[in-house]
């Protein structure tokens, strides 16, 4: 991104002198990341993360800015314990600065962490699960309903199902030709996705992106320090959060590796994980929904799969892809780690 761009987006945040330094992150496949050391007016060196929020997947960000700042400061507001991002406001107490039809948003940044993008070890799998626990019974005294549906139907896997449906119907013959084995498969397991979306599970406050990926960690003890990526906090069932848990450390690879014969569920992660959770929510768990955890694992990693085909089916328009196939090996890599989750954990599931 070019430097005058920068201060002239930045500027109206903060009191700016000048950009000592700016580098994108990679990492998410949503929106557009970069982190600048910044020198505020008298000097002050302040380092910064700003966001290009996309606006074409959150279609009011600034609800998305709503929700965010509200659970902010609501967790600020309580015994947390762990760091909180919230936002900066801009000079005109806005969340949000509009530049050639583009949405930009700033957080401080959180110094001395790492992110891993697989848990190497269960340690750390039990770590992030119980941070999203934790975070999840901290706002279990914040009313969802006060939250916006930023995304209508995200996690509702019927609507997906639809989705991937129509995508089938409109795809080009060409991507449709290479995912014809794929597609034949997953069609036989749509099922356990209507079986686990009927559960009777209540609402709460979810993140719906509870991967390991989203929490930071501290870069000297590898303690989590953070919770963050709050984009998609809406009103949802604790499945996906736990669904999503599992999805990102039960396997033996990330959801990049485009061999499938590598994926794996790991069994005694999954443990690691469950513990860490409910110990993160410390009894803030109706006996239904933690009858339901078992199912959550397959049935997001499932529904992840289908958007994930569904997106190569229409040609790449909502994930970010650096090659034509990308999107085509992320299905095949969660399908097969569905269908090895499913039958690893065949005797606890309650449905599917
Ligand atoms: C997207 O951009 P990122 O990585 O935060 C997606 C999630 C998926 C995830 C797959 C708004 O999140 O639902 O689980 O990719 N976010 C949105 O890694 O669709
Ligand atoms: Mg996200």
């Amino acid at each position: 991104m070019e430097k005058h761009s920068l201060l002239q987006i930045l500027s109206q945040f903060v009191p700016l002198e000048g950009i000592q330094a700016s580098a994108q992150l990679s990492g998410g496949h949503i929106n557009s990341t970069y982190r600048v050391d910044a020198v505020l007016a008298g000097g002050r060196k302040e380092k910064l993360l700003l966001q290009k929020i996309n606006t074409s997947v959150f279609e009011k960000p600034e609800e998305v800015m709503e929700n965010i700042a509200t659970t902010a400061k609501h967790l600020s507001e309580t015994d947390y314990g762990m760091k909180v991002l919230s936002p900066m406001p801009t000079k005109t107490g806005a969340w949000l600065v509009w530049e050639n039809g583009e949405a930009w948003r700033l957080f401080p940044f959180i110094e001395n962490t790492i992110c891993h993008s697989i848990a190497e070890h269960d340690e750390t799998a039990y770590d992030a699960a119980w941070a999203f626990g934790h975070f999840m019974a901290k706002l279990g005294s914040f009313d969802e309903k006060k939250l916006h549906l930023t995304i209508p139907r995200f996690h509702n896997s019927i609507f997906r199902i639809r989705q991937f449906k129509e995508a089938v119907e409109k795809a080009e013959k060409d991507r449709l030709g290479q995912a014809a084995e794929l597609l034949r498969e997953l069609n036989g397991h749509l099922d356990c996705l209507e079986k686990i979306e009927s559960l009777p599970l209540p609402l709460r406050v979810v993140h719906h992106d509870a991967k390991i990926s989203n929490v930071l960690f501290d870069e000297t003890n590898n303690r989590p320090v953070a919770v963050i990526d709050l984009d998609t906090i809406m009103p949802g069932r604790i499945i996906s959060d736990f669904g999503d848990l599992v999805r990102s450390m039960a396997s033996t690879v990330s959801e990049e590796e485009e061999d499938p014969g590598k994926v794996a569920f790991l069994p005694a992660r999954y443990e690691a994980l469950e513990a860490g959770f409910l110990e993160g929510l410390s009894d803030d768990i109706a006996t239904k929904e933690k009858k339901a955890l078992p199912a959550a694992g397959p049935w997001l990693t499932l529904m992840q799969s289908l958007r994930f085909l569904t997106d190569f089916l229409m040609g790449d328009v909502y994930y970010q892809v650096s090659h034509e196939r990308q999107n085509f090996f992320r299905a095949r890599n969660q399908f097969a780690l569905f269908k090895s989750m499913k039958a690893e954990l065949a005797d606890r599931l309650i449905v599917c």
